[in-house]
């Protein structure tokens, strides 16, 4: 629990920062006058993620709308992603059971993802798709497809030479045949 709130002070503080420097400027910055404090209660809460091989920790099951993943990636080769599909109300599979599809039936049942975060092994997050924020409540699919193997650099210029959708880079099988994947219900 502990760890938990250590988190929510610093994302609270890191969402503070641009009012705090908003209000610095408009101050004249040269007065002494405290700047006002930013509600706390209105933040959006960040969830850390810590990316490994072959999973993701630190995920909860369940997150209050409106609330920002992040994502960080304890892989020695791994290249991880974090990408996070709303999946439809009407379906009744499990993340698990739509992973066992086709590929060419996967996919067009998960849609387009409302958010993809990657990071290279001890490297920044790089937000491909959105900022990690899940707005609409419902169930959602989070999977990683990095082929096993790929090298990290190798596939970050594939994905940004690749005009719309996921690179095809060689490799092994994707993190997911692995077990990277989570079902994540946003409330
Ligand atoms: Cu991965």
């Amino acid at each position: 629990m502990a760890l938990v709130h250590a988190r929510r002070v610093r994302a609270t503080w890191r969402a503070a920062l641009p009012l705090a420097l908003a209000l610095a400027l408009l101050s004249g910055c040269s007065d002494d006058e405290p700047v006002p404090e930013d509600d706390t209660e209105t933040a959006p809460e960040v969830v850390e993620v810590e990316m490994i091989d072959f999973g993701y920790l630190d995920l909860p099951t369940s997150v209050p709308a409106g609330t920002q993943l992040s994502v960080t990636n304890s892989s020695e080769a791994e290249l991880h992603e974090l990408v996070a599909f709303r999946l439809p109300d009407e379906e009744e599979r499990s993340t698990q059971d739509l992973l066992e599809l086709p590929p060419e039936e996967l996919m067009p049942t998960l849609g387009a993802p409302e958010t993809v975060l990657l990071a290279a092994p001890g490297g920044p997050q790089i937000a491909a798709v959105g900022d990690g924020t899940l707005t609409e409540p419902g169930r959602y699919a989070i999977v990683c497809f990095i082929p096993t193997g790929v090298e990290p650099a190798v596939y970050l210029e594939a994905a940004a030479a690749s005009d719309e959708g996921p690179p095809q880079v060689d490799g092994g099988p994707p993190h997911f045949a692995q077990g990277m994947y989570r079902e994540l219900v946003v409330e």
